[in-house]
């Protein structure tokens, strides 16, 4: 059952060679709390992400918008502020604290080096830094890609500020949005090659509109670059602001089920009457949660993002057609649903199971592993759906808004 692998599964090969190795010597339940314990440190795994530029590049700014946060929400960094301190300031991602975005100390300063500044700013903690100007390139720039390098990091160059840089020019007749990029990003990659790099990659970025421009390329190249562990994390964790992120969401949390479905069917087997129903409704809460979250769909960001988009909840509840993330989002079956998992009794979670009709249709008394992946993939399906469809009206919505 879990010889079957991946590259974008959320464990190695080595290591589901070991866990397989693991529970074939463990007891179910052992093997059960094993599998779950190998979930949930895949959402535990730290990432941290340097985030440097000149002073008023968009650095804070950047750093609140890849949490998927305004500037004046709790949490969010302040803007628009000069830099007084060389200390590194940290922001954790609000769903996923593992994530870790450095507001870096301004560099280009008069008597800026790269060597003594990411000394300063310890560089071995970032497993890659995002190097970002609001203008052109210059020397500072490269300077500290190069000895970034050296010291064995990665880099990706953020031209920012993309959408002032796009209003400047709408006046004009001869306005041609494509072109405008064109020439930003040449500009951007001519001032890198003049100062020596060979084939420089340069994302334009506006953190105002983080889903327009190219935020989805850099999301995709970070992905790709990281080893297997970070950029599962980095997927749960970015915000699902553009359509292909939303396919790529679904598509990692789509290699987890195979281990919560073979988790559950651990338990399953457990000759405890009621516990077994209770325990499997447990897990399958859990996972159904971390698609909610995963996607935006929890209570908290829906009304973020209804702050941000002007649209009203009900507009947005409209929108979901998902059960499941109804009855997670209402906050009603969820308590139900982890009490019920304590009590286990079998009335509670017969009334629990009355609620959900797909979990209705199962007979108490352990779902089996087909049972139990069938239903996941099902729900998660509807929530990547759901949350396609509440990205799409938010997206109509900023284009009228633009236009
Ligand atoms: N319109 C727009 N404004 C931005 C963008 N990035 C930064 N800013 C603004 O530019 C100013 C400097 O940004 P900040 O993040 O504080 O720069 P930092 O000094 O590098 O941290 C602030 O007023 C930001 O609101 C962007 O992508 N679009
Ligand atoms: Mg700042």
């Amino acid at each position: 059952m879990l010889s079957q692998y991946d590259d974008d599964c959320p464990i190695t090969e080595e290591e589901m060679k070991q866990l397989t190795e693991t529970i074939s010597t463990q007891d179910i339940t052992t093997a059960a709390n094993t599998i779950n314990e190998y979930l949930k440190q895949q959402e535990r795994v730290q990432l941290n992400i340097g985030v440097t530029g000149e002073s008023g590049s968009g650095k804070s700014k950047f750093v609140n918008a890849f949490r998927g946060l305004g500037d004046e929400e709790e949490g969010s960094a302040k803007t628009g502020v000069v830099e007084t301190t060389m200390q590194p300031e940290v922001y954790c991602h609000p769903k996923y604290k593992n994530v870790k975005l450095w507001d870096l100390p301004g560099i280009g300063t008069p008597n800026f080096k790269a060597q003594d500044y990411l000394k300063q700013v310890e560089f071995d903690r970032y497993d890659f830094f995002i190097i970002i100007a609001s203008d052109r390139f210059r020397e500072c720039h490269t300077q500290l890609a190069s000895e970034i390098m050296k010291m064995g990091k990665k880099f990706y160059f953020v031209r920012s500020k993309i959408d002032v840089a796009i209003d400047g020019e709408k006046k004009k007749k001869s306005f041609d949005k494509k072109k405008i990029l064109d020439t930003i990003r040449k500009d951007c990659e001519n001032g890198l090659r003049s100062i020596g790099l060979v084939d420089p990659v340069v994302f334009l970025i506006s953190s105002s509109e983080l889903g327009s421009f190219d935020f989805d390329l850099l999301h995709e190249r970070i992905a790709k670059e990281l080893p297997q562990h970070k950029r599962h994390v980095l997927l749960l964790s970015v915000p699902n602001i553009t359509l292909e992120i939303n396919e790529r969401k679904k598509k990692a949390l789509k290699k987890r089920i195979q281990m919560v479905a073979f988790a559950s069917a651990c338990v399953a087997a457990l000759p405890v009457p009621g516990l077994s129903i209770a325990v499997d409704l447990t897990i399958i809460v859990n996972e159904i949660r971390t698609y909610c979250n995963a996607f935006g769909l929890d209570e908290k960001s829906l009304q973020n993002l209804c702050e941000r988009s002007g649209k009203s909840i009900e507009t947005l509840n409209s929108l979901m057609t998902s059960v499941l993330h109804k009855g997670l989002c209402t906050g009603s079956v969820l308590p139900m649903l982890s009490v019920a998992s304590f009590l286990v009794t079998e009335e509670v979670v017969e009334s629990v199971l009355a609620f959900i009709p797909i979990l209705g249709s199962v007979v108490a008394g352990g779902l089996s592993y087909l049972t139990v992946s069938m239903m996941l993939k099902r729900a998660l399906n509807d929530i990547a759906e759901d949350a396609r469809k509440v990205l799409m009206a938010v997206l109509e919505t900023d284009l009228e808004k633009s236009n």
